[in-house]
């Protein structure tokens, strides 16, 4: 079950920040649920090693790391209670993860008026959560997608915007600055929010934000409060996943001289973010650490990070 689904992640069949933390924590709990241990020390082995092998398929998508500590952290004093704790864990983390994508559509929509045109970038539950909820409340509202080259996660988005029955354009990922002035915010999910507030989500979404910025228009990013990263705190950088070069050029192997890169996420500066909305609240991005602390349970000031971690205040 956890090789299958880690194999799901790595694959992407299972993809987008919050969906591999939701299958991450569901793995989990079907592992704990069937793992055989003599003892308390063995089951926790047992989990800690499971935990890892989801871990490492995707290095980016902090959800993933706090969704599996969340999971995996219990106070039990034996085997019996830890298994019952961990699954009483992640079915909490589920279902706060789901209602808290709902929450975000809620409070971010409010943000939409209506005959807006909203641009988004990649595929994001997150983010399309603001904009059907803004279509839902009866606003008159259009949506340009980027594809998203080089997986085209663009066509997702479409392909719900469609069944949805919004109106929506889609356009290639170099046409935003042609296409801006017809655009009156940017909505787009996230895959990491740092301690200072910047933003890790798809490629390209940083040119994006500095096309808004550019052009004076409102950029939101939509991320529940699991996409925030504890370990950006202490000074950690997020690693930015480098895909294959296949994805990009398929051919890639007759070519003598060429190295084609392909990193799948880049960094937005928070200067050029207006909004982070949460399901705690829509934030300024200079608000982050507050996030951290306060929802997440992470201290500046902790030696050891770890043990203030409270899953419960998610
Ligand atoms: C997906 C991506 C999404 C975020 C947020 O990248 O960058 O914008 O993960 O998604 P990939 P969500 O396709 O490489 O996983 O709001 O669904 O969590």
């Amino acid at each position: 079950m956890i090789e299958e689904t880690a194999e799901k992640i790595r694959s992407m069949e299972i993809r987008g920040a919050g969906l591999i933390a939701r299958a991450a924590a569901s793995a989990l709990k079907d592992f704990a649920l069937n793992v055989e241990a003599s003892g308390l020390e063995e089951f926790d082995r047992a989990m800690k090693q499971a935990a890892g092998v989801l871990l490492r398929t995707r290095p980016t998508a902090v959800s993933l790391a706090n969704a599996v500590r969340m999971v995996i952290r219990h106070r039990a004093k034996d085997l019996d209670s830890a298994r019952m704790e961990v699954i009483a864990n992640a079915e909490r983390f589920i279902e706060r993860s789901l209602k808290a994508v709902e929450r975000i559509g809620e409070i971010g929509s409010r943000r939409i008026r209506e005959g807006d045109t909203i641009l988004t970038h990649c595929n994001s539950t997150a983010a399309l959560a603001v904009i059907e909820r803004a279509f839902r409340d009866g606003k008159e509202i259009r949506v340009v997608a980027t594809e998203s080259r080089p997986r085209y996660q663009g066509h997702l988005t479409i392909k719900r915007l469609d069944e949805v029955g919004i109106p929506t354009e889609l356009i290639v990922d170099s046409a935003v600055r042609s296409v801006i002035e017809d655009v009156d915010l940017v909505v787009v999910g996230a895959d990491v929010i740092t301690a200072n507030g910047s933003l890790v989500n798809k490629i390209g979404t940083s040119q994006i934000a500095l096309c808004a910025h550019e052009a004076r228009k409102p950029f939101m990013v939509a991320a529940e409060t699991y996409k925030f990263s504890p370990d950006t705190l202490m000074g950690e950088l997020v690693e930015i996943e480098e895909r294959g070069p296949e994805e990009v050029l398929e051919n890639y192997r007759e070519f003598k001289h060429l190295r084609v890169r392909n990193p799948a996420f880049d960094v937005t500066p928070h200067q050029y973010i207006d909004v982070i909305c949460t399901e705690v609240g829509a934030i300024p991005p200079e608000m982050s650490y507050i996030i951290i602390k306060e929802w997440l349970g992470w201290e500046i000031s902790d030696k050891e990070m770890q043990t203030s971690y409270f899953p419960e205040k998610l």
